[in-house]
């Protein structure tokens, strides 16, 4: 007999949901009705949705009857008190602020800490982290190792810091004006790639002598936690669940979106250890987002949440999580399509400058590529390029990002191998008629996060 190498899912499934097929002169009519933005499309119209793993998941029995026990007091709900202690349990923070979803958290967290004129490094920027970075004073340096800007280096942790990149900035500006380090748990721009354990320890040694405190985005945690156990040799046999204990227990404070790895719809919080910071989070929360016991969530999706984060450090949901997403990997190179190497956990990245390597990036390769692969199919992917990259707030200027990506994102448990199939299938369709591809511009372009509702029109 072979040695069980398969991922298969560690579930069933109870419900579907029906999908429309539409044929290719309806999805042509589609994209252009929403300004080739794959953003703009209705979901009516998209066959196999991988737009995103964001609050696009399917929730398992056990969270639907966490619903059921939802307790809607305005304050004090017995939700909040379970989501708190399994916060603690198996995040190790002390202190929790539950937040409408990411964003929110990232907003409070940023007003918290950041006086204007400071510079907040980090492990490759995220475009709503960076912007509340920026809309609360401070000018955002990025500190990842050069391998994470190169689609075809091996290395496996592409999400490290690189310690000199933040010496340098120390001796530039002084630890002073670096309110904390901002380190992400998968790298989501770079294509959902991991930081490993030594770096990260190795990066709480350099900032404890400078007094820096670590914030830690930990959306993805659960799938870094997985990726260590891969390749990090230390960590082979730790269960997933011990290994994420201890990447929190090396940082100060989390901000969380969590829709991601918890596997809910809706929801997210900050957490820290600090108590001072803490208490002006409270005091925060109440303004922008609701009562410090619910923040934003209803009761029911705190349960759901509380019930998620368990579920998420499975190391039987991990190994079908990201073995789904390494299958389609697999897929998408046995064609010799460019993608992102090694492959991510939360999604596969196409190489758009590579794919269509006769269009400048000033007529946004990755956006036309992700409008095509649509058209193709109905498969509905993301633009990671230069229109997420949005504008320096110094320069006014495009940013030219080297990496211009189209993510492939998979949502947890929804999509079946036969849906990798046919996205790969459709994907190297699109591939096999590249050379006849032409770019875009914009015909709308919105001051902030343009990337969700800017429009387009081909370049004839
Ligand atoms: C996503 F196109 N991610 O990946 P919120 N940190 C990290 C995230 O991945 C993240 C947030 C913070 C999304 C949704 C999204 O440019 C975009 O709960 C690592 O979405 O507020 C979200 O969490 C923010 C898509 C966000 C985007 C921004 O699809």
């Amino acid at each position: 007999m072979p040695k069980q190498k398969s991922w298969a899912e560690p579930w069933k499934i109870k419900m579907v949901e029906h999908l429309r097929m539409t044929t290719k002169d309806e999805r042509i009519e589609a994209i252009k009705e929403a300004g080739y933005n794959t953003f703009l499309l209705k979901s009516k119209d998209v066959y196999i949705d991988l737009l995103t793993d964001s609050g696009t998941n399917a929730m398992s029995d056990r969270q639907w009857a966490g619903i059921m026990l939802g307790d809607e007091a305005y304050a004090g709900s017995r939700n909040f008190y379970h989501l708190e202690k399994t916060i603690t349990d198996y995040y190790s923070y002390k202190y929790l602020i539950p937040t409408h979803q990411g964003r929110g958290a990232e907003h409070i967290f940023s007003q918290i800490m950041i006086k204007e004129g400071d510079y907040v490094p980090g492990n490759m920027y995220f475009t709503t982290t960076r912007l509340h970075q920026e809309l609360a004073g401070a000018i955002f340096v990025d500190i990842i190792i050069d391998e994470a800007h190169d689609t075809e280096s091996h290395h496996p942790f592409k999400g490290n810091v690189d310690l000199k990149k933040l010496q340098k900035l120390i001796d530039k500006v002084g630890a002073k004006r670096i309110p904390y380090v901002s380190m992400a748990t998968t790298v989501n721009m770079a294509g959902g790639q991991p930081i490993s354990m030594a770096n990260l320890k190795e990066l709480r040694e350099f900032t404890k002598k400078y007094n820096i405190p670590i914030a830690h985005d930990m959306t993805r945690v659960a799938e870094n936690a997985w990726l260590i156990r891969q390749r990090e040799k230390e960590y082979e046999n730790v269960p997933i669940k011990d290994i994420v204990y201890e990447i929190c227990s090396l940082t100060d404070h989390a901000t969380m979106s969590a829709k991601k790895d918890p596997i809910v719809n809706i929801g997210g919080f900050l957490a820290t250890n600090d108590e001072d910071v803490y208490q002006q989070a409270q005091n925060m929360v109440v303004i922008y987002e609701g009562l410090h016991t619910y923040g934003g969530m209803a009761g029911r999706d705190m349960e759901a949440l509380a019930i998620g984060i368990v579920e998420s450090v499975s190391d039987d949901h991990m190994r079908a999580r990201v073995g789904q997403t390494q299958y389609l990997g697999q897929n998408l190179l046995d064609f010799g399509v460019p993608i992102i190497v090694p492959i991510g956990s939360h999604g596969v990245f196409l190489d758009a400058k590579k794919f269509l390597p006769h269009l400048e990036q000033n007529v946004f390769p990755a956006q036309t590529l992700a409008a095509e692969i649509y058209i193709e199919s109905g498969v509905r992917t993301m633009e990671r390029g230069i229109v997420s990259a949005g504008r320096s707030k110094e320069t006014g200027e495009h940013y030219y990002p080297k990496l211009e990506l189209v993510r492939i994102t998979l949502p947890r448990r929804v999509y079946t191998q036969s849906h990798m199939d046919v996205t790969a299938e459709s994907i190297a369709a699109v591939y096999e008629r590249r050379n006849s591809i032409k770019g875009l511009r914009f015909t709308y372009e919105p001051e902030y996060l343009r990337f969700f509702q800017a429009r387009f029109e081909p370049i004839e």
